[in-house]
């Protein structure tokens, strides 16, 4: 028993942000069912090929767990087994450019007279407004959303994060108010629209700075380096480098092997509650009771000079030795793990947030499993579907088309050439 068992999710989603949303929803149990253009499918699937001939894994890693059919909802027959599919889903699910359901003649009111239960999510990059007939992709989203101008060093211009808080942030938005809705409809019985923004989503995930916005009507922002540093604040919140953004002092330290490792790194906090285990640690025993350094506002303009001293000693450890030593004593640090060390990382296999996964195209790839935990609802990964390899299986099982309606169905052009069921 999954938790989303028996709910039938109408998956129009397209490149990242959507097909995150309905793989988490999948991976919760949801029957998703992915429409894709005849002989075309989603544009990632040919999208930064690694494998000539075989699904990407830009494809591949954001849609397991899913069914493809291929279906023209442009062409007549095409429109008619989209409606049976809205008549028999809970939740359909788009990111298309907007107006574009419009133009295919599925309106939300449309829908709502072809299914009253049915919720409908959207992802759209901009919410209602001037910008909202804009295209919009990750880093716009980034950019629009406060992620941009907040980071990146305070010398230099903004900068993206690898975070794609855009699109999978999104994503994760989206599958909030999809089953939210559902859990409403439970007592109202009625579907509802739900909308996720990327640049609303965006705007939530940088609410700490929007915070720091305002408290610069009261001052300086005292933890930020460029306070130490007698910098002058501007008028809105600035980027803070690696600071961290809460009021403990942080910074990202070089750590033995930095010269040719370009991740031998370690985030470390100078948390005021540990101060004199730090000092213990580095060998600064005389910075404990030191006036100008024992509290945490003495520190402030002497940051430069304290984490120099603290970098002196993380550069004779690596990333790991900080850690093991450092853990003990609460002193909160965290070593930078490139990616290549995420995908080896045992526990991380261990948890199912790292997965193997076998490929009739590829072979077997590595991927992020579910990186939410139920445990009544265990995620098992299972790979992303062929195009159109479950047309036959959808019309016929899931929409009852049978005999002569079936072949009708497919000789109309509607869903491309279907493959066999793997039971014929
Ligand atoms: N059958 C027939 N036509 C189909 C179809 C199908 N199964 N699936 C899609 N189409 C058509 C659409 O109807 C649309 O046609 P019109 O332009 O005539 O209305 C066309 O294919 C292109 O769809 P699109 O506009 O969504 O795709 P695009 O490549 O032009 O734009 C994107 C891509 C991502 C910029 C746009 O979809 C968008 O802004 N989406 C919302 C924001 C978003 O999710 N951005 C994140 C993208 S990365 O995660």
């Amino acid at each position: 028993m999954k938790a989303l068992e028996g709910v039938k999710i109408l998956d129009f989603t397209h490149v990242q942000s959507g097909p995150t949303c309905t793989q988490l929803l999948a991976w919760f149990g949801a029957d998703v069912i992915k429409v894709e253009r005849p002989g075309v499918g989603d544009a990632t699937r040919k999208q930064l090929v690694d494998v000539p001939g075989a699904d990407s894994l830009y494809f591949t890693m954001l849609n397991h767990n899913k069914r493809s059919i291929e279906l023209n909802s442009k062409n007549e027959t095409g429109k008619e087994v989209l409606t049976r599919l809205i008549e028999t889903c809970d939740v359909l699910v788009e990111n298309f450019a907007p107006g574009a359901l419009d133009r295919m003649g599925f309106s939300w009111e449309r829908i709502q007279e072809i299914n009253p239960r049915i919720i409908m999510a959207s992802v759209k990059g901009f919410g209602p407004g001037k910008y909202e007939d804009c295209k919009v992709y990750e880093n716009v989203a980034q950019c629009a959303g406060g992620a941009a101008s907040t980071t990146g060093f305070l010398d230099g211009p903004p900068v993206v994060t690898g975070a794609q808080i855009g699109d999978s942030g999104t994503g994760l938005h989206l599958a909030l108010g999809i089953v939210t809705a559902l859990f409403q409809r439970e007592k109202s019985g009625r579907g509802q629209k739900v909308l996720a923004p990327m640049q609303d989503g965006v705007i939530n995930l940088c609410r700490v700075k929007l915070r720091d916005q305002q408290r610069l009507a009261a001052g300086p922002l005292k933890e930020y380096s460029q306070f130490g540093e007698g910098i002058e604040f501007g008028e809105a919140t600035p980027r803070a480098g690696n600071d961290s953004g809460g009021g403990q002092p942080g910074r990202i330290l070089k750590c033995k092997g930095w010269e040719t490792d370009p991740n031998a790194y370690t985030y470390f906090i100078t948390q005021a509650a540990v101060w004199k285990n730090i000092c213990d640690v580095i060998g600064a025993e005389e910075w404990k009771e030191a006036e100008g350094y024992a509290t945490p506002p003495e520190r402030l303009d002497k940051l430069n000079e304290i984490f120099g001293r603290i970098e002196e000693w993380t550069m004779t450890k690596t990333k790991f030795e900080v850690m093991d030593i450092c853990n003990p004593l609460n002193i909160p640090v965290g070593p930078i793990l490139s990616t290549k060390e995420i995908m080896d990382d045992d526990g991380l296999r261990k948890t199912g947030t790292i997965v193997d996964v076998e490929h009739p195209e590829r072979g077997t790839y590595v991927s992020v499993g579910c990186p939410i935990k139920l445990s009544d609802s265990p995620v098992e990964v299972t790979r992303s579907p062929l195009l159109g390899e479950h047309t036959t299986e959808i019309l016929s099982e899931v929409l009852g088309y049978s005999g002569d309606q079936l072949d009708e169905v497919i000789a109309s052009g509607a869903v491309g050439t279907p493959k066999p069921m793997a039971a014929e």
